[in-house]
């Protein structure tokens, strides 16, 4: 799909080029299940020691230089020879391993964890790709077909009162086949009452807020978030692009007339000023929970719209588009109280920041997923966009960012006490 000319550039500045990406996914499973999990050598130790982690820095212009700076990286044929190396290592594995040893001395194997951690680490990083690839430029990239667009008519603004009620967060341990750590254990939180928006909030409702002079209006910004656009001269969001007087949607292969009825994607930084325009604010995890499963009756659920599983009536995920889709437009996926998309379209943004649940544990086989991020400077989302597998749409699945991260599928909607 991409131009190899590309192979070797950031599309994201404050993440990698995209070559570590191809050698990142085999060299983690080597880590985590042969390593870890088996306690076996592993296949390519140099090969392991590049590609073992990606960076989450703040900013481009840290002091510290960006990981990979200075790295030479493998031509693109050595790191598909590892690749290959590695599928036959992990095959060899699976079908050789004592097995029977796991809850003993193979820590990591519990449950088959290792084994899903590296399922799940590919699927995350394939949205990871996805989400870069769509800030390359257009002539590099080749459509795999005529790209189609859904278009449809804006939402009418409604909102929703949700009673006072119990919200679960998390799992018990063993009530989920897996999960990653920060998914674990089960707590119960009281909810007060409070008012959601039924839609995500759309591109023409944020063009109100451009219009507005938001992006000028210190006093509806966090400080940290008005130093960010301040520094980088943010005037709109990243998937926005303004030529000749019109603005645009930035798309996968191409440039879509703003599509009015579209999620806005932003960071949370943004989508905490357009809440505050509003004069109300972003959901916390805890209302995100109970607006997504909870239901009149006080039972929860496991998807917002029941407990049958996913599929592409209830929810535009699982690589469904390379777009969103207008807002309102998958009523399957709809939640007892009549809110919309809430799992798919683009993951959603909460107030909460990105904690321990009580009970939390580093898992053996990736002890440094979640612990390093607790760190109060990343905002926990929830849901799904386009681009997350099917895999990863489970009610404790929670994903996390900086808020001043506008690259990822992040849409919002506001809430009020
Ligand atoms: C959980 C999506 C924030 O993409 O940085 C991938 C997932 N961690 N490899 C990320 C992750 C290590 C992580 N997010
Ligand atoms: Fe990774």
């Amino acid at each position: 799909m991409i131009d190899p000319e590309v192979y070797y550039t950031r599309p994201i500045a404050l993440r990698n080029p995209i070559v570590f990406y191809e050698g990142h996914l085999p060299a983690f499973s080597v880590i985590a299940l042969i390593k870890r999990g088996l306690g076996r050598p592993g296949v390519d130790d140099r090969m392991e020691k590049l590609f073992e982690r990606g960076i989450d820095p703040d900013s481009v212009d840290a002091a510290v230089p960006r990981s990979g700076a200075d790295t030479l990286w493998p031509s693109r044929d050595a790191v598909l020879d590892y690749g290959a190396r590695v599928d036959a290592a992990i095959v060899d594995a699976l079908s050789t391993a004592a097995f029977d040893l796991v809850g003993t001395t193979h820590r990591a194997m519990r449950q088959g964890e290792a084994i899903f951690t590296a399922l799940e680490h590919e699927a995350m990083h394939q949205e990871t790709l996805l989400y870069m690839w769509h800030r390359l430029p257009f002539a590099r990239k080749i459509a795999p077909a005529a790209p189609r667009y859904e278009l449809g008519p804006v939402p009418a603004p409604a909102r929703v009162e949700i009673p006072a009620g119990t919200a679960t967060l998390g799992a018990a341990r063993d009530a989920i086949p897996f999960g990653w750590d920060n998914e674990f254990g089960e707590q119960r939180v009281s909810v007060a009452a409070f008012a959601i928006d039924v839609h995500s909030v759309t591109n023409a409702a944020f063009l109100e807020f451009i219009d507005a002079g938001g992006y000028s209006n210190r006093d509806l910004w966090s400080e940290s978030g008005w130093a960010w656009i301040r520094e980088e001269r943010v005037s709109h969001p990243a998937f926005w692009m303004h030529d000749g007087g019109r603005w645009y949607w930035r798309g996968m292969f191409e440039a879509v007339p703003l599509p009015e009825s579209w999620p806005v994607y932003v960071s949370s930084d943004e989508a905490a000023a357009f809440a505050r325009w509003r004069g109300c604010r972003l959901p916390t995890e805890a209302e995100y929970h109970r607006a997504a499963f909870g239901t009149p009756s006080g039972a929860e659920r496991e998807f917002p719209w029941g407990n049958e599983p996913p599929d592409a009536s209830r929810g535009n995920f699982d690589f469904a588009s390379w777009e969103p889709v207008p807002a309102g437009a998958r009523p399957a996926g709809t939640s007892a109280w009549g809110v919309h998309d809430l799992v798919g379209n683009g993951w959603e943004w909460t107030s909460s920041l990105f904690g321990p649940l009580p009970g939390f544990e580093p898992m053996t086989s990736y002890p440094e997923y979640s612990a390093e991020f607790f760190d109060g400077q990343h905002d926990v989302m929830k849901g799904a966009s386009p681009a997350t597998a099917r895999d990863l749409v489970r009610r404790s699945f929670r994903n996390w960012f900086r808020p001043n991260y506008p690259y990822v599928y992040a849409k919002f909607r506001t809430a009020a006490s």
